[in-house]
């Protein structure tokens, strides 16, 4: 109803954050790549196994003058998985608590990052070595505005190459390349990868890295299908200098979702060197990498909180677009009124202060379990946890109703999916 919607305007209006002048437009007509990182978890990050880093590459990317790395990032998918991480960085809307958006709503009016960038000159492409059926994406992105999809129909499925769900990482960038030339800049494109996933397997003579040795096979391998990304990425990364592409584009990579689950608890205490995994250490786990590197743009270590609701209105304003009409539950990581609450699906949150988890809390600092008094003193914690549970409530009611059907932000042109076909194949 009218009124659904009204709450929902006001609700977006109540928590805007307005971008910082010092960052607003400093990436104004760059390109967009978004490098998916396939359930990359952030303890990955400077981890040394054996003595050697696992992810040199990344890590060091981290550190780039231009590379604002953001270490309390957090992943805030449910069953839906990678499309639920695809869902939120596109529209700063939530996935859906359970299923996956993508397969329920794909046919819903959205607002979505490729269409708003469309109409302001930019190209979209999505590459992924996998069938384009697989999560609906053939339908949702339609929905979303993206021109091409450049699914397995594009790409050389040979056995020795596949692996899993499909192309291996290193095939795939490289294959993606040539087919890159094919788009106008600027463009906004996604590059999904896939070979760092459960149950990580990669041939043997592949993997530049021993495995761990807790014991648990998907643990112990995890480290070495994280290598093989980390490798893949590097030579893409490579590619965009030689080309030119890298000074002239945003890069943006980010971690979709925990790789590890706590039924590896047990390993996971070995990897972390801790006796064990409390709740809270649950909770801090599913921080996962967020990175931009924006040419011309300072760099450095990130610590404020968010997650991956943020991602679409902080890459707007440094695109110098101003997110003030759309309907986002997000807010700009870089605002100085970005709130740093990160509700997680399931209605737990984490913050700077606390860490929610199934009704209990922990000091987020120390990781100590709070009892009910320090809970009931402390006003911020009440204030955070109706916060998550409204916030998941609007955006949900958002998804099953369709809402943004009967909201058009003043100067948008909505989507029409009839102008989109993803039918076509390689040469
Ligand atoms: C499938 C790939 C994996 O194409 O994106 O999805 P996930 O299983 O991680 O949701
Ligand atoms: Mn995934």
């Amino acid at each position: 109803s009218s009124n659904d919607l009204g709450d929902i305007l006001n609700f977006k209006n109540a928590n805007y954050a307005k971008p910082d002048p010092v960052y607003f437009g400093k990436a104004k007509g760059k390109n967009v790549i978004y490098i998916h990182l396939e359930s990359f978890q952030n303890f990955l990050i400077n981890y040394k196994l054996h003595g050697k880093e696992v992810t040199p590459f990344l890590n060091s990317f981290t550190k780039n003058k231009n590379t604002m790395y953001f270490d309390n990032f957090f992943h805030q998918t449910g069953q839906g998985k990678t499309s639920d991480a695809e869902f939120m960085l596109e529209n700063s809307i939530y996935g859906l608590p359970q299923g996956s958006a993508f397969t329920t709503n794909s046919t819903n009016t959205f607002q979505a990052a490729p269409a708003i960038l469309g109409q302001k000159g930019y190209s979209s492409a999505v590459f992924h070595g996998n069938k384009k059926t697989f999560w609906n994406r053939n339908e949702v992105y339609k929905s979303f505005g993206y021109d091409k999809f450049y699914d397995a129909g594009f790409f050389d499925m040979n056995d020795q190459d596949v692996l899993n769900y499909g192309l291996k990482d290193k095939p795939f960038f490289n294959e993606a390349l040539p087919l890159m030339k094919d788009l106008k800049e600027p463009f906004y494109a996604k590059f999904i990868s896939l070979s760092n996933h459960f149950p990580y397997t990669t041939p043997e003579d592949q993997s530049s890295i021993e495995p761990a040795d807790t014991g648990d096979g998907s643990v112990d391998r995890y480290f070495q299908t994280a290598r093989y990304l980390d490798e893949s990425v590097r030579k893409f990364v490579d590619y965009l200098k030689k080309t030119g592409l890298y000074d002239r584009s945003v890069i943006v990579m980010y971690g979709d979702h925990y790789g590890i689950s706590e039924n590896h608890n047990e390993a996971m205490a070995k990897v972390l060197n801790k006796e064990e995994i409390t709740p809270y250490d649950s909770a801090q786990l599913q921080k996962v990498p967020f990175m931009i590197h924006a040419p011309g743009v300072k760099g450095g270590t990130m610590h404020q909180y968010g997650g991956q609701i943020d991602v679409m209105p902080t890459l707007m304003h440094l695109l110098g677009i101003d997110t003030k009409k759309y309907v986002q539950f997000g807010t700009d990581l870089l605002s100085k009124q970005h709130q740093q609450i990160v509700p997680f699906r399931n209605g737990s949150f984490v913050s700077p202060f606390v860490t929610s988890v199934n009704g209990k809390y922990y000091d987020s600092q120390t990781g100590e379990l709070l009892d009910e008094a320090a809970v009931e003193k402390d006003k911020r914690i009440k204030k955070a946890q109706n916060f998550t549970e409204k916030t998941l409530a609007m955006s949900d009611k958002l998804v099953y109703k369709d809402l943004l059907r009967y909201y058009t932000p003043k100067g948008f042109k909505p989507v029409d999916r009839n102008d989109y076909n993803y039918n076509m194949t390689k040469a």
